[in-house]
């Protein structure tokens, strides 16, 4: 069998203040169009539906739609499970009636110990949960996460299936994974890490809350990532999903491609604002700018976004740190009033005056005298 990988959704999610629906549905509809190119027998959705525990409605109504389109009208089923964004009690409230399609939306703890079969897959569905879940679930106290999940994969490895493989799909930080700026912190001082050595009894993890998919490299454990930029961190990583095989369990990344991205670039006021410059980019995109100038720009911010409606920022770049590195190896070999003199124009752009050199080197003199008397 074959399988789609994919995780935080977040829908409902602003960039910057900006709405991101658009966006979101627009790529959700390129996910489906590669289920149906590579003809998977289920999308698998690692956590992370929505940005919020009370989503808004429009928000709602959009991934209702798009649940309708995929999994009624397409048949294809879906796996999902609740992530820390997510209100485990508000998703499941059509679970039962969602059932019926082949869409299993699992949000609870003991759910994850039923697997799905699906062709020659287990899929273990262990939502997102806190250790105090498990605490009550177990009657045991004394649980942390690490002990939590130990228990948990141990109890999953009594229905395992010798003859199939066994997937498992969950939503926790794994350690030893990097981060972006854009995913709630819930790992507080490493407490909520899991160690990958709990997880290597499955064949394939399919992980959602880190969102890149370069996440962790593991042996068979990665993160889907999300599937658009929702942090200028971000900006460089390819975002898409993966297709698994069940027959070589190695996963193949399919990218996917934003309604408007999320770029960086440095340049000057000028440039920016200069027709033949700007038509050759997407001005529709969400663009951070750096820029080169030194002077004041007045109204700079407006007149940007007359050209660039979803800036998310600008700031300017001193030369100072654009250079530091080579200039400094270079005025070493300077004099004070040199090093000094190149730093002033850096930072301000203009030379001393005669009056600013000459009380450069009344205070140098000064500076040489303290030190040979001290
Ligand atoms: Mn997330």
């Amino acid at each position: 069998m074959r399988f789609l990988h994919t995780g935080d959704w977040h829908i409902g999610k602003k960039l910057h203040g900006y709405d991101l629906l658009a966006d979101q549905k627009a790529v959700i509809r390129q996910i489906f169009v590669l289920a149906k190119q590579e003809k998977v027998d289920a999308i698998v959705i690692a956590g992370d539906l929505y940005d919020r525990s009370v989503p808004s409605v429009e928000a709602c109504e959009m991934l209702n739609q798009l649940f309708i389109e995929i999994n009624w009208q397409e048949k294809i089923p879906v796996l999902a499970i609740s992530g820390n964004h997510d209100s485990a009690v508000r998703l499941s409230t059509g679970m039962p009636w969602y059932e019926l399609t082949d869409f299993h939306l699992y949000t609870k703890l003991e759910q994850s110990f039923d697997p799905i079969e699906i062709g020659d897959v287990q899929f273990y569905l262990l939502a997102y949960f806190e250790p105090v879940a498990a605490r009550a679930y177990f009657h045991d106290d004394s649980l942390t996460l690490t002990t939590a999940i130990k228990k948990i994969i141990g109890q999953m490895g009594k229905s395992f299936d010798p003859g199939k493989k066994q997937v498992l799909v969950t939503h926790f930080f794994i350690a030893g994974s990097f981060k972006t700026d854009s995913e709630t912190s819930v790992e507080v001082g490493g407490l909520n890490a899991i160690s990958y050595d709990l997880l290597h009894t499955f064949d394939y993890v399919a992980l959602g809350h880190l969102h890149s998919k370069n996440a962790i490299k593991k042996g068979n454990a990665r993160y889907s990532g999300s599937p658009l930029k929702f942090s200028l961190s971000e900006k460089d990583d390819q975002k898409g999903i993966w297709i698994i095989d069940s027959s070589d369990l190695n996963p193949q990344f399919k990218a996917l491609t934003p309604l408007r991205d999320v770029k960086e670039l440095v340049a000057s006021f000028r440039q920016l604002t200069d027709p033949d410059f700007y038509q050759q980019l997407n001005c529709e995109d969400f663009w951070q700018f750096q820029l080169t100038d030194r002077t004041i720009i007045p109204n700079m911010m407006n007149q940007l976004r007359a050209i660039y409606p979803n800036i998310i920022g600008a700031q300017r770049i001193s030369r100072y740190r654009e250079n530091v590195q080579l200039e400094k190896l270079k005025e070493r070999k300077n004099s004070p009033q040199q090093m000094l003199q190149t730093f002033f124009a850096e930072i301000t752009g203009d030379d001393l005056t005669k009056r600013q050199k000459y009380w450069l080197d009344q205070a140098l003199l000064q500076a040489t005298d303290t030190e040979k008397r001290g």
